[in-house]
């Protein structure tokens, strides 16, 4: 019988590739692959590795003998996968792989953000040695504080976990209750969005881009935070009315900001970069070699148990 064909776009690590190389006949140029190129030659294909792209309806109507498409990470909100489910397309993403590195990069934006690092360093390098007696340079210890979690998923989890060990207490919303036995671990406890917003000393947020979630911290929310507490968003820039943050830092509604995700990336408005209360990064919550090549493995995995094996893991469009 021949070998499936396995289209993987974008920068995606061969050292994660090879178990799939040898199950299939692979093809990976990211050199080559413009979106131009992939909708020329998708039809060939029977999967889809899919990185930096959208499997939008014509990306996905070009796939004409596609059984699955596979995320290269946690995150499908660019991928149709209503459209993929109507056209008989499996869809998987990567949950595992992406857990502790994101929950690795919130932390250190979460740290940065709080005890001002982005600030003295900046100064530091303009040959200003900052004085923290004043109360004005001064950051937030974290021990005590509340944690508001928005999205107790595997990376919320985790990152409550790591603020326990900082000493934090933990609140969280989410679609739903998240089990007893992982609410005793992290101490944590249940409430509503408006309560989350009001007592979190630092909000971090883990939910999907999804019609629900779609920039429900906005102008009402912000006016409804503490004015010394800090926003951490390492999930997606959807999540966040952006005009309305930068309004509420600029005007000290609230303390400031760690953000690795933006509206529209990769633009990042001007005016949060002038801010010396946000910390910035480019979305990178993935961005290390060994997160890449797990995250290689787990959707080459994908592939394998659906394409080779019948048995599709990680399915998110059932
Ligand atoms: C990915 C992400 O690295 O997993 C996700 O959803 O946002 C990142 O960790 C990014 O999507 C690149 O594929």
């Amino acid at each position: 019988m021949a070998k499936a064909k396995i289209l993987v776009t974008g920068l995606v690590p061969d050292q994660g590739l090879n178990e799939l190389k040898q199950t299939f006949e692979v093809f990976h140029e990211p050199e080559i692959e413009t979106r131009q190129w992939i909708l020329a030659h998708l039809g060939e294909y029977d999967g889809l590795l899919l990185a930096g792209t959208r499997a939008d309806r014509e990306l996905i109507d070009a796939g004409r003998r596609l059984k699955i498409i596979t995320t290269f990470g946690v995150g499908f909100d660019h991928v149709d996968i209503d459209y993929a489910k109507q056209r008989g397309i499996i869809v998987t993403n990567c949950p595992q792989s992406v857990r502790v590195p994101t929950a690795e990069l919130t932390l250190t934006l979460l740290l940065a953000t709080v005890r001002r690092l982005h600030f003295y360093d900046h100064e530091l390098r303009l040959g200003n040695w900052v004085n923290v007696a004043q109360p004005a340079n001064m950051g937030t210890s974290l021990q005590g504080k509340t944690l508001g979690v928005y999205g107790m998923g595997r990376i919320g989890a985790t990152v409550a976990r790591f603020c326990r060990m900082l000493g934090m207490q933990i609140i969280y919303n989410n679609r739903h209750r998240v089990a007893p036995e992982l609410e005793a671990e992290l101490a944590a406890r249940y409430v509503d969005f408006t309560t989350l917003v009001k007592e979190a000393d630092v909000l971090t947020l883990h939910a999907p881009a999804t019609p629900a979630t779609t920039a429900v911290f906005d102008a009402v929310a912000f006016e409804q935070m503490k004015d010394s507490a800090y926003l951490i968003n390492t999930a997606r820039g959807a999540l966040v009315n952006q005009d309305d943050l930068i309004q509420a830092l600029e005007e000290h509604q609230i303390a400031g900001a760690g953000l690795d995700v933006f509206e529209d990336e990769p633009v990042v408005p001007e005016a949060l970069t002038k801010l010396d209360n946000v910390v910035l990064s480019p979305h990178v919550g993935s961005g290390t070699m060994d997160a890449r090549v797990a995250m290689a493995h787990e959707a080459a995995n994908n592939l394998i148990a659906c394409l080779r094996d019948g048995r599709p893991v990680n399915q998110v469009n059932k």
